[in-house]
């Protein structure tokens, strides 16, 4: 079976970083972790070949190659996708679409002819015995949550290293709060899930024995969802990091690049006070960590905070953080703002 993936293109946004990555030469900042998590879950036998549209094109004659067309999406990605869609149908391919657009909204593609709605661990076998038989469903949805310590490394083989300016690891999925703005409580629920260190250890591993010596993007829904967890995960990094074998080379140019970031005050490296304990120095492990860390104004109305903003708001900034005298971490803290029903006398300074 030939199955090609297809990751669209990112629109301009902020975090498709599009004007900063020609500075370090770079074709796109992020690989697609979820297509090489289902790569990894197909036969090893059957001939997959990746297009991520941020790095290549998409040729017809890769679509010819292909018995079935496996698309991942955000909603960000919506035109993108159609376009694949449509040169799919126009070729006469069958789609295989999953990820959060079609998660969050595949009734906006009647032109897809299957869909594997949710989290896809639990579903492959299913999906994979279906495509042999060429009798797949339209519609593929596990009843429960998948056992991530089950999640298989990623298929890193797929992807050229040289175009990407940082590889991804995921340690947990589901986050314990319910802002009104997020899908991930849709996708991933509210219990967080980890994996086990050794896992993610291993996806370390298989990235340095490929080669990878740069940054590593740690893309957990809210890594600190399961503290307990994270701080025995941390524990093993360092462990893991301390051993000979495993030393992570710096590039230089990226300590440059790090150094000006870091450098800039905008940018600050924090490290919890508390979680400083555990300061696992792994060389250039970018934890882009979605803290959820929700920082609400004092502008917001008490209707707008749930119980995550109160419990984020009760100590302020300068109380949780402090400057970390040797990073190895970057928390790129993510800040989002949203709040339901915004208050009228605030939204104007809110704005
Ligand atoms: C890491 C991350 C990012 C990173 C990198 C994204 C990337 N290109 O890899 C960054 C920080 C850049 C980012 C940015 C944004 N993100 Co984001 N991001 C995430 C996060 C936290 C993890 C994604 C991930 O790698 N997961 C790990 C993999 C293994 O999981 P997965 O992709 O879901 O794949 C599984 C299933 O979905 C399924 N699957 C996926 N694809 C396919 C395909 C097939 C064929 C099959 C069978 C199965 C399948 O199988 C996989 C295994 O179970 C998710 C939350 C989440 N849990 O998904 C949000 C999330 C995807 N992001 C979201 C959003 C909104 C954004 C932004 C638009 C935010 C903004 N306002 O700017 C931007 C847009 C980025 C852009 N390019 O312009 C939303 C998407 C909502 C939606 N319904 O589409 C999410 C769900 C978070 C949320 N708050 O709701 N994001
Ligand atoms: S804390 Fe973050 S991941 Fe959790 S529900 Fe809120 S925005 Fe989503």
């Amino acid at each position: 079976m030939k199955v090609l993936l297809v990751y669209p293109q990112n629109p301009d946004t902020f975090w498709s970083f599009k004007h900063v990555l020609r500075f370090v030469s770079k074709r796109s900042t992020f690989p697609p972790l979820g297509l090489l998590t289902v790569a990894a879950m197909l036969p090893r036998d059957w001939e997959l070949k990746l297009v991520d549209l941020n790095v290549e094109r998409l040729k017809d004659a890769d679509l010819r190659w292909a018995d079935y067309v496996m698309l991942s999406a955000m909603i960000i990605h919506k035109n993108s996708a159609h376009e694949v869609i449509t040169r799919c149908n126009e070729l006469n391919k069958p789609v295989i679409a999953g990820g959060p657009l079609f998660t969050t909204g595949h009734e906006e593609f009647p032109n897809v002819q299957h869909f594997v709605l949710g989290e896809a661990e639990d579903i492959m076998q299913e999906l994979v015995a279906d495509m042999l038989a060429g009798t797949a469903r339209r519609y593929y949805k596990a009843a429960n949550r998948p056992n991530v310590t089950c999640v298989p490394v990623p298929r890193w083989d797929l992807v050229n290293f040289k175009h990407y300016v940082t590889m991804a690891v995921q340690f947990s999925r589901g986050c314990p709060f319910d802002c009104e703005f997020c899908d991930i409580i849709i996708m991933n629920g509210r219990v967080p899930r980890t994996k086990t260190p050794a896992q993610l250890i291993a996806e370390l591993e298989t990235l340095r024995l490929q080669g990878w010596r740069d940054m590593v993007f740690i893309v957990d829904d809210n890594f600190i969802g399961d503290k307990k967890r994270t701080k025995v995960l941390l524990r093993e990094m360092i462990a893991w990091r301390d051993s000979p074998k495993s030393l992570w080379v710096l590039k230089p140019r990226w300590l440059r690049a790090c150094r000006n970031v870091t450098s800039s005050r905008t940018k600050v490296e924090i490290w919890s006070s508390r979680s400083r304990r555990c300061s696992a120095r792994v060389w250039k492990l970018w934890a882009g960590l979605l803290l959820g860390l929700i920082m609400t104004s004092r502008t917001s109305s008490n209707a707008s905070l749930n119980s995550s903003n109160v419990r984020a708001s009760s100590r302020p900034w300068s109380a949780c953080c402090r400057p970390c005298p040797k990073p190895n971490f970057i928390s790129a803290s993510c800040g989002k703002v949203g709040w339901s029903p915004p208050p009228p006398e605030t939204t104007p300074k809110q704005c």
